[in-house]
């Protein structure tokens, strides 16, 4: 009998930390040597002139979330997650949203009937917290924090989420008495409703406006309003999808002050622009690049890099938030082609997250090796209570790897998804670096663009405590 199930030889391991020249073994799903000459594997893998990194952590994606009887999500549990391993990712964070008046236990366990059987991928859940009634608050929220959902989710707009500030101390209140991390979606409410009215009177009402109706200052706003409230509560929070530089410096801010802020940005904010949501003159086209925040321009990709660059922003993430382009279900829906504000806000990227920072990032000499890994998976594990099973290469750790080739050339395009949406934004972009295999729990589920895994291959997580979710020692809100 072999001593390992699985041999990955000969390729360069790169982790958060380190880059070394070394065979992996792996067995009964865990990753139990790193050595040079390992014996023989059941398996074994040649990775010469490849990078054998942690497998991605996707922890901002939305799948087979509920519609309100808006456009229904383009993917699922199955389509969303042989999108994630076929971009070289082994776990993903979506979010158990609890619609208006219903019970959030609830709403989990509906999420769950969505996912059993059906995720290539390890997965757990966030949770989005609509309606934070004294209920949801003094007892299902602990209760499911004990339970492994760890992470909440707030936001700051949209008619069926938005939390009033009062709302917004509450949750924040409510995470530091347990533990949790509040993720907050920061755009104000208000400022959206007014922008678009004014836009929609004025005729100006095709897909492109909707980045006029969000412009950088809302975001700012909000992000400065969510970190002030974090003061107030003494807890820290995840500012996520930060699109430009105003958000990125009210961050810095924070940060500089001692406050524990942390933060996350998106490929769409280092790879689109506003001008995509344009199209050709003004057309639909452009519904094609909405989300929220919008993408903004060229100089905003510099702050963005400045911040991944100088450490604001811990996570790089897709915000995979998947819709049909074409169709009734679709984008080009007829209630969205009288206005923007009907655009449903989302687009696919959990294939090519990784690919567009390694590109943009790596091969342009902006970040290391080590960066990469850092933000594409181990901070993600550690962020949000997966570590140290999740995100790292070493002894111990689930065998979740990504061989990767740093100089394989391709071109993003729509058959190489292998997502539910019926388009990419990134079509037609060239990268350099592409996932050639992912191996799940020490099982090859794709290889050279092939899926080789099935649904039903992916564990749920039950998550701990995050470890950046505790405030600083000895410090209290003043109403403690
Ligand atoms: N917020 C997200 O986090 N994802 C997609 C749409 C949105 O507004
Ligand atoms: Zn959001
Ligand atoms: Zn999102």
């Amino acid at each position: 009998m072999p001593e390992f199930d699985l041999v990955i030889r000969g390729g360069t391991v790169v982790t958060a930390s380190d880059t070394v020249r070394a065979d992996v073994g792996v067995r009964d799903g865990l990753i139990v040597a790193l050595g040079t000459d390992l014996a023989p594997g059941q398996t074994n893998v040649d990775a010469g002139g490849l990078l054998v990194m942690p497998g991605g952590i996707d922890s901002h994606v939305h799948l087979a979330q509920p519609a309100f009887g808006g456009p229904a999500m383009a993917d699922d549990f199955e389509s969303g997650t042989r999108s994630a391993i076929a971009g070289g990712n082994t776990t993903v964070l979506p979010f158990a949203l609890q619609p208006r008046g219903a019970s959030l236990r609830s709403s989990v366990v509906d999420y769950h009937k969505e996912a059993d059987g059906k995720s290539y991928c390890d997965y757990g859940f966030h949770l989005i917290i609509s309606d934070p009634t004294s209920t949801v608050l003094g007892q299902e929220l602990p209760s499911l924090v004990d339970d492994g959902y760890s992470s909440f989710k707030v936001f700051m707009t949209y008619d069926d989420l938005v939390l009033n500030d009062r709302q917004i101390l509450d949750v924040f209140d409510c995470a530091r008495g347990c533990g949790a991390l509040v993720m907050v979606h920061c755009e104000g409410y208000d400022a959206i409703r007014f922008m678009t009215e004014k836009l929609e009177q004025a005729g100006k009402k095709a897909p492109y406006y909707h980045a006029v109706s969000r412009p950088e200052s809302v975001e700012r706003e909000a992000a400065h309003r969510a970190i002030s409230h974090a003061e107030l509560t003494d807890v820290p929070i995840m500012i996520v999808h930060v699109s430009g530089r105003e958000a990125m410096e009210q961050l810095r801010w924070a940060q500089q002050k001692g406050l524990k802020v942390y933060g996350e940005t998106c490929p769409q904010y280092i790879a689109l622009t506003a001008d995509d949501l344009k199209g050709l003159n003004m057309d639909e086209i452009g519904g094609k690049y909405v989300c929220s925040p919008p993408p903004r321009d060229h100089a905003s990709w510099d702050a963005i890099w400045e911040g991944i660059t100088t450490g604001v922003f811990q996570t790089f993430s897709s915000d995979h938030c998947p819709f049909y382009y074409e169709g009734t279900q679709g984008k080009l829906n007829p209630k969205a082609r009288t206005s923007f504000k009907w655009v449903p806000n989302g687009i696919p990227g959990v294939a090519i997250r990784m690919q567009v920072l390694f590109s943009e990032g790596v091969v342009k000499e902006r970040i290391s090796l080590n960066q990469f890994v850092a933000l594409t998976s181990t901070n993600h594990a550690k962020m949000y209570g997966l570590y140290p099973r999740k995100g790292s290469i070493a002894p111990g750790f689930d065998a979740d790897i990504v061989l990767w080739d740093p100089n394989r050339k391709e071109t993003i395009r729509q058959e190489l998804m292998h997502h539910g949406a019926d388009y990419t934004p990134y079509e037609g972009m060239a990268v350099t670096g592409w996932p050639v295999m992912t191996i799940l729990r020490g099982r090859k589920v794709m290889e050279e663009g092939k899926i080789l895994g099935e649904p039903g291959n992916g564990a749920f997580l039950k998550r701990g405590l995050s470890p950046f979710a505790k405030p600083a020692r000895d410090s209290q809100p003043a109403y403690a």
